[in-house]
């Protein structure tokens, strides 16, 4: 298991255990692969790599079904040609897949396909898991949640990433695409393997030369090297792009110029890159310039790149993170939480059927605990798409080991109760809770160049369960944990076991020792994003406020008395948070102001909860290091060293939180810890 390439989950070990390889005993030694695109290429290449690399065995490649057992790959209709068995199967469509084993003439044909070569791939992926997880073949058919299903990468024309900690990009040097794209490649094949399908490159503060055509024939050569893993890129723009590109008077959306515009650049891009996916779009956001500039909403600006986009079947993301950063701090009835709702609600229905809004899961931006933003359940008649951050931009910055999954399954699972009946979050952005004919998942990933993408040797289980749960987000956070600990670490159950202990509770305790109660905001938020800065957050514009002074803490976002923020919510759910005696503790400071001494559920005062589950999250963290050595000696030294001395670092700087927040809640509220911990070391 030595780290020596890049290869994440796909390491594709070689199983040595004879007890487990003989199920794999009667498997055929021939693949016809009927396909003759790049995809249906990688798909029969990747079975033959598998297979090869796992059980010792070499699939020949036929041209012609044999008479005798084989795998075929291919479409639905190809296949169907040569077995009429699968002629009888239920029609695939989009990107699902089926695995059958199927009987003819006496021979076994073990037949993967999908309506398109897309679905083709991910069967072949599926069985090649079941193999690395040393499970047995059998027939399968699975279909995924919803269309799009993306990276965003944050990267910069320059190299740099925002919020990337690993290394430089894989896209990007010196102003240009670079000249080197294998890790492209290689990236492309882990994205497919989870049933990714769309990788936005570049930035969402975008560079403004992006649309400029010179660097449109640069960057489709990142799109040829996703091309054969059935990724469609996709690029990030914006929306003064008329202007700076092409020198227009002006970018207004409803100008016939600007209109023509997009038309004739949407043509372009689709000229170089055929399988294009569309454009992401941040305006009148942090910045970036949008269609407020000239009066005109959201919807006018989005639909009329949509309109370009869509005789070429491409798609518009508009972010729904738009709101003001210039708040007025002393205004107690600003609340930034409430811009997502604000800026959209009004809008629903008036988007062009290509348009999607990404929604970033919580109202604020990726604290450790937000509650869910409201704009999913006011939108009913727009597609949505939730946006996820792999990258752990505020959970650690992949020096903490953080497993995510259980947040957004956390989040998917929210029944937000629009229309007073059940339309949990996940339903909502795979478009059944409102017959919308789009939706899905975007995900910030931010691989860098590092050897294996993240820096963290865990982190790479956030970036293969974000795809995991994108397929399908009824999965248990436990299932897909488990499959990513035997791809990366092996089957050993003393290496499974221990590793899937310390992830599975890594999220809580990361709140535990950051910002238990809600608060999330403790994060120095001052450029870095990075550990404590507990009033870094304070008596500025933007909007992360704790509302703290020496009487109490949290921001009242009731109806009744606060910013108004809980009335966004379906009547239902605004009822829960709205009273003290129903809203969860967990959010209860980012729904109320209430006094240091306020006893929550668990009979706890705020102040004495703050300085218990710090200690406590800070305790569990000290265990992470001995319960890793463990393991010396049954994973290989590479992995085993660098994760220990993340953990040891971890110990340390859970400890730094702990203290500054302990100390620091000490010092505003005058109340002791009556454990007597807190300001006596
Ligand atoms: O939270 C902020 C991040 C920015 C990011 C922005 C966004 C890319 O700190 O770095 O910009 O969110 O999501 O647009």
């Amino acid at each position: 298991y030595a780290e020596d390439g890049h290869e994440g989950w796909l390491r594709y070990a070689h199983i040595d255990d004879p007890v487990v390889l003989r199920q794999y005993d009667g498997l055929p030694h021939r693949v016809l692969s009927l396909g003759t695109t790049p995809v249906a290429q990688a798909a029969s290449t990747e079975l033959v790599r598998g297979m090869e690399s796992m059980l010792g065995s070499r699939l020949v490649a036929v041209q012609t079904l044999p008479q005798e057992d084989a795998f075929v790959l291919g479409t639905q209709t190809e296949v169907c040609h040569f077995l009429r068995n699968v002629c009888r199967q239920k029609a695939l469509s989009g990107d699902a897949f089926a695995v059958v084993r199927v009987m003819q003439k006496g021979h076994v044909y073990w037949v993967i396909f999908g309506d398109e070569e897309r679905g083709e791939l991910y069967g072949v992926f599926h069985v090649l898991e079941q193999f690395a997880s040393q499970k047995p073949i059998a027939d399968a058919s699975e279909a995924p949640a919803a269309s799009v299903r993306w990276v965003n990468q944050w990267d910069n024309f320059d190299g740099s990433i925002e919020r990337g900690y690993a290394g430089r990009s894989i896209f990007f040097d010196g102003g240009h695409v670079r000249a080197d794209l294998s890790r492209v490649s290689e990236y492309g094949r882990l994205l497919a393997s989870v049933g990714l399908n769309g990788c936005t490159v570049n930035n969402v503060n975008s560079d403004l030369r992006t649309l400029d055509p010179a660097m449109l024939r640069e960057l489709a050569r990142i799109a040829d090297q996703l091309r054969p893993w059935g990724v469609r890129m996709s690029l990030s723009v914006d929306l003064s792009s008329p202007q700076i590109v092409d020198h227009l008077a002006t970018f207004d959306p409803l100008d016939p110029a600007v209109v023509a515009w997009w038309q004739k650049t949407a043509d372009e891009v689709y000229r170089l890159i055929p399988d294009f996916g569309g454009f992401v779009i941040k305006a009148d956001s942090e910045g970036r310039l949008g269609p407020s500039k000239y009066g005109r909403t959201p919807a006018e600006a989005a639909n009329v790149v949509a309109r370009a986009l869509r005789p070429h079947g491409g798609v518009v993301l508009y972010r729904g993170f738009v709101y003001n950063n210039h708040l007025d701090w002393h205004d107690l009835k600003a609340d930034r939480a409430r811009a997502g709702y604000d800026n959209f609600h009004a809008l629903d229905g008036r988007f062009e059927p290509n348009v999607i809004i990404q929604i970033k899961h919580g109202p604020i931006d990726f604290q450790v605990r937000e509650p869910l933003s409201p704009l999913f359940a006011a939108l009913q008649h727009t597609s949505q798409a939730i946006e996820l951050q792999v990258t752990q931009e505020y959970t650690g910055q992949q020096r903490h080991m953080v497993f995510l999954v259980p947040m957004w399954k956390a989040a998917l699972d929210t029944d937000l109760r629009a229309q007073n009946r059940s339309t949990p979050v996940k339903e909502i952005v795979e478009g059944r809770s409102f017959h919308q004919p789009l939706g899905g998942f975007a995900g910030v990933v931010n691989v860098g160049l590092d050897t294996n993408w993240m820096h963290h040797p865990m982190a790479m289980s956030n970036l293969y369960g974000f795809g995991k749960l994108a397929w399908n987000p009824d999965l248990t956070s436990d299932e897909i944990l488990d499959s990513w600990t035997r791809l990366t670490w092996g089957n050993n159950p003393k290496v499974v076991s221990t590793i899937d202990d310390l992830q599975r509770g890594s999220w809580h305790a990361y709140e535990e020792y950051s910002g238990p109660l809600g608060l999330g905001t403790l994060t120095n938020i001052i450029g870095i994003h990075y550990g404590p800065g507990i009033e870094s957050a304070e008596r500025n514009g933007w909007g992360q406020w704790l509302r703290a002074d020496n009487k109490g803490i949290g921001i009242d976002r009731t109806v009744a008395t606060g910013t108004g923020y809980i009335g966004q919510y379906p009547p239902e759910l605004a009822k829960v948070y709205e009273s003290l005696t129903t809203c969860p503790d967990e959010l209860l400071l980012f729904m109320h102001h209430v006094p240091y001494n306020y006893v929550l559920h668990n009979g706890k005062t705020v102040v004495q909860h703050v300085y218990d589950s710090h200690y406590k999250g800070a305790a569990t963290v000290a265990t992470y290091a001995p319960r890793w050595e463990q393991l010396q000696g049954l994973i290989d030294e590479e992995r085993y060293e660098k994760t220990l001395k993340l953990f040891m670092y971890q110990a340390g700087h859970a400890i730094v939180w702990r203290d500054a927040v302990s100390e620091w809640f000490l010092r505003m509220s005058g109340i002791a810890d009556t454990r007597g911990r807190v300001g006596h070391y």
